[in-house]
């Protein structure tokens, strides 16, 4: 079975850390059931692969460092060094080299990049200096986090998101760190959109895959810059793979993060109806085939969409990989 996900950062990795352990089973699962089959002994089990396809909007150029917080988030967070408390950077962080460029006044001391996250920024930028590829960039990097999955990049190219606001245009890290997402928001902008494509494999992993899962990562800032590289959502839609949606609100409100400051921003309600919505149903138009919401939502309706409630807070492995076993249940239907 090929699962593909798209997903950010701290939402995203968690709900892949589930992602993960419902194939281990999975696969354990096949593997039995295989074995006790005299007929198909000879025969190789089919393998349970997962692709994540992770935002690159939040890339970010910082003292001439390339900084990928979304994929560092899903590779610290599935290779066990990530903050668990903060979300983003590594577990153990010291913030020496961050206290020497405050001292020096920096300009951009705002950012918080600790000791041992600078190392994976030193990797990663001196690869794209010797004209590698972000794509391979972050499969370096992931020979020693191990995270288990696949890991793509949405895209190689230039591709940032800017926050229109009424005082002028910023990078997304710079209206969300910087000014902790006060300024009001007029639009986001996918800079590099219009040119960039899909990074090697992300096209082919979505026309192969069996089920596409839109994790619970914000649907504006995360899930919408990997829409917006030309032809992913265009494969998803064409893709024979069922595809399922998690609701990253539940109740009113984000279980973290600015998605509601962002969903304000493109009129969608900050509500599981609102960001399902939002998708839209495959049989109209839209991407999914099925759409998970949390049980304080049940009975929330998305024209053409079969919705199903459940517990969607990601505790633990376990009850993330519950979320999973209920999205490919409702991939079956
Ligand atoms: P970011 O890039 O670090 O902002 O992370 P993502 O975009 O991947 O994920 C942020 C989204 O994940 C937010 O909108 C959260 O509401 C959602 N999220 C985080 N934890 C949970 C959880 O336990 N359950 C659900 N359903 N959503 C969650
Ligand atoms: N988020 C913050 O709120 N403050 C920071 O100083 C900060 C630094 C940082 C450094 C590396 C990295 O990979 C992520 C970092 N983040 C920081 C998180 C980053 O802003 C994320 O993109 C957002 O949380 C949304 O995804
Ligand atoms: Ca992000």
């Amino acid at each position: 079975m090929r699962i593909v996900v798209l997903a950010g950062g701290v939402g995203g990795a968690r709900f892949l850390s589930g992602v993960r352990a419902w194939a281990s089973t999975h696969q354990a699962a096949t593997q039995q059931a295989a074995t006790q089959q005299a007929a198909t002994q000879q025969a190789p089990t089919p393998r349970t692969v997962v692709t994540a396809i992770v935002n690159v909007g939040d890339n970010v150029t910082m003292h001439g460092l390339r900084i990928c917080p979304d994929l560092d988030t899903v590779m610290y967070t599935l290779g066990g060094g990530n903050d668990r408390e903060r979300g983003w950077g590594r577990a153990g962080e010291s913030w020496v080299v961050k206290d020497e460029l405050a001292a020096y006044g920096g300009t951009h001391s705002w950012f918080g990049l600790g000791d041992r996250d600078l190392a994976t920024h030193l990797v990663r930028t001196r690869m794209l200096a010797e004209g590698r590829t972000l794509s391979e960039a972050t499969a370096e990097l992931c020979r020693r986090w191990r995270p288990g999955i696949e890991m793509l990049p949405a895209s190689d190219d230039h591709f940032e998101t800017h926050v229109v606001t009424p005082e002028g245009t910023m990078h997304f890290q710079e209206w969300w760190v910087r000014h902790r997402g006060v300024p009001e928001v007029v639009r986001f902008e996918f800079d590099g959109a219009a040119t960039a494509t899909a990074a090697p494999g992300v096209l082919a992993a979505i026309a192969d895959a069996d089920l596409v899962l839109v994790g619970p990562s914000n649907p504006v800032v995360s899930i919408g810059p990997i829409l917006a590289v030309p032809g992913v959502r265009d494969a998803i839609t064409k893709s024979p793979a069922r595809v399922v949606g998690v609701s990253g609100i539940i109740g009113d409100a984000p279980v973290l993060g600015m998605a509601d400051r962002c969903l304000r921003a493109v009129g969608v309600a900050c509500s599981a109806a609102g960001v399902g919505g939002l998708y839209g149903a495959r049989s109209s138009g839209g991407l999914l085939d099925g759409w998970l919401v949390d049980t304080v939502d049940a009975g929330t309706t998305v024209e053409g969409l079969p919705v199903r409630a459940m517990p969607l807070w990601m505790r633990d492995d376990e009850a993330t990989a519950a979320m999973v076993a209920a999205a490919v249940e409702l991939a079956a239907r």
